[in-house]
Formats: C-alpha cells, sequence, structure tokens
C-alpha cells in the first residue's frame, strides 16, 4: 500500500431515460453528502452554461438545427471543456455526481438512424472513467404519465425506447440497474447506500479512463 496517499473523490454517474428522477436524486444525494461533510461537487451534462452548452439548448430547445454528428461533437466537447475541473477535484478528494454523461451522449444519438454505438464512443474516449453507474430505470410508459414529455427534442416515446436498447449495450461492471418506480425516499436510500460504499472503495484506486 502507498504510504500518506491523499483518498480520492468518486466519479458517480446518473443515467437513465428522459424523466426518469435521475435530477431529483442526485439533488438529494449531493445535500445528504454535503450535510454528512463530505467533499462533493454537482455537475450536469449537458452544461448549459457554457457557448458550447448555449448552442445545445438552443439545439434541444429547437430553435436551431444542427447536423446530427455536429450535435454529437459538440455534446462531446461539452464534456471535455469540464474535463480538467473534474480531474482537480477528484484528485483532491472531492466526489462527483454527475447528472448524465458519455452514456447519454452514446444513446441519444445512436438512436438516431445511421448511427453506429462505436463510431459514437469515439469522441469520449479517454474522459474520466466512472466508478459507479446509476442506471436508472422506469418503464417508458411509466415516464411518460410523469408528464411534460413533449417538451424538447427526443423527447417521444419510440425514440425513449431506442435510447434505453442502446443503455444496455453500453452495460459494465461499474452499473447498477435501479428500478425508479418507488418513492423518492426510498430510492434516494439505496442510492446513497451504493454511493457511499463506492465513495469508501475507491478511494485509493487510480481514476481510469473511459472505453480504453
Ligand atoms: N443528451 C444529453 C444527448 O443527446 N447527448 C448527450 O451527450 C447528453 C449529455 O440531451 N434528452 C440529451 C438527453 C436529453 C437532453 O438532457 C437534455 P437533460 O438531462 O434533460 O438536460
Amino acid at each position: 500500500a502507498r504510504l500518506c496517499a491523499m483518498k480520492r473523490g468518486a466519479l458517480i454517474v446518473f443515467e437513465g431515460g428522459d424523466h426518469s428522477g435521475k435530477t431529483t436524486q442526485c439533488t438529494k444525494l449531493i445535500h445528504a453528502f454535503e450535510s454528512a461533510g463530505e467533499k462533493v461537487k454537482l455537475f450536469k451534462f449537458p452544461d448549459r452554461t457554457s457557448t458550447i452548452g448555449q448552442m445545445i439548448n438552443n439545439y434541444l430547445g429547437s430553435k436551431c438545427e444542427i447536423e446530427d454528428h455536429s450535435v454529437h461533437l459538440l455534446f462531446s466537447a461539452n464534456r471535455w471543456e469540464k474535463q480538467p475541473r473534474m480531474m482537480e477535484l477528484l484528485e483532491s478528494g472531492t466526489t462527483l455526481i454527475v447528472d448524465r454523461y458519455a452514456f447519454s451522449g452514446v444513446a441519444f444519438t445512436a438512436a438516431k438512424p445511421g448511427f453506429a454505438i462505436e463510431w459514437c464512443k469515439q469522441p469520449d474516449i479517454g474522459l474520466p472513467r466512472p466508478d459507479l453507474v446509476c442506471f436508472l430505470t422506469l418503464d417508458t410508459e411509466a415516464a411518460a404519465k410523469r408528464g411534460t414529455f413533449g417538451g424538447e427534442r427526443y423527447e417521444r416515446t419510440d425514440f425513449q425506447k431506442k435510447v434505453m436498447n442502446n443503455f444496455e449495450k453500453l452495460k459494465d461492471s461499474t452499473w447498477k440497474e435501479i428500478d425508479a418506480d418507488k418513492s423518492i425516499d426510498d430510492l434516494h436510500k439505496e442510492i446513497l447506500d451504493l454511493a457511499t460504499t463506492t465513495m469508501a472503495s475507491v478511494a485509493q484506486n487510480p481514476i481510469e479512463k473511459l472505453w480504453m
């Protein structure tokens, strides 16, 4: 064992279809860790605040059209522009809770006609690999019943089914599939437990890279 090794933060990602409760759970998790005195920070992708993020925001709100390959690369660029800060925080012991990540990037673009999963993965190769992916599953019809479906681009039941199918192809040993069809508090307890275990177990491990 290394001596005096500083413990790093964990990279915890939330994925799932639209309206599966990711954002609610990320917020609750952050608050729980903050009250416990842990160093934590929330990231959300797409991050709509940057210049690239504003282009993505306009695209999602159908205020403009962007060619499909091109917008895929913008979503990836929107993660890469945050990568230096994410690495810095992880290395200095801050745990990151991330609302969507490269898996959404691949799953959504690959749901479009003519896009292969392998092509979609390329631009995100080398990003920090999550230690835990909380994959929230919700029956697509149940998700639609949660409301506000049909607002943004991609929020259609047929498209979401393809997205969920693509997520299945991206799962690895770091994924924990969580049935989101339960109360907010029950779901939170389950996730807090998983996240706490992960934080303790990865503290001395190096940060790995995605898809390498
Ligand atoms: N989305 C999100 C993508 O198509 N590619 C990506 O890389 C990411 C991170 O953006 N329908 C899609 C998924 C959502 C939409 O996300 C906006 P949110 O979490 O609703 O802000």
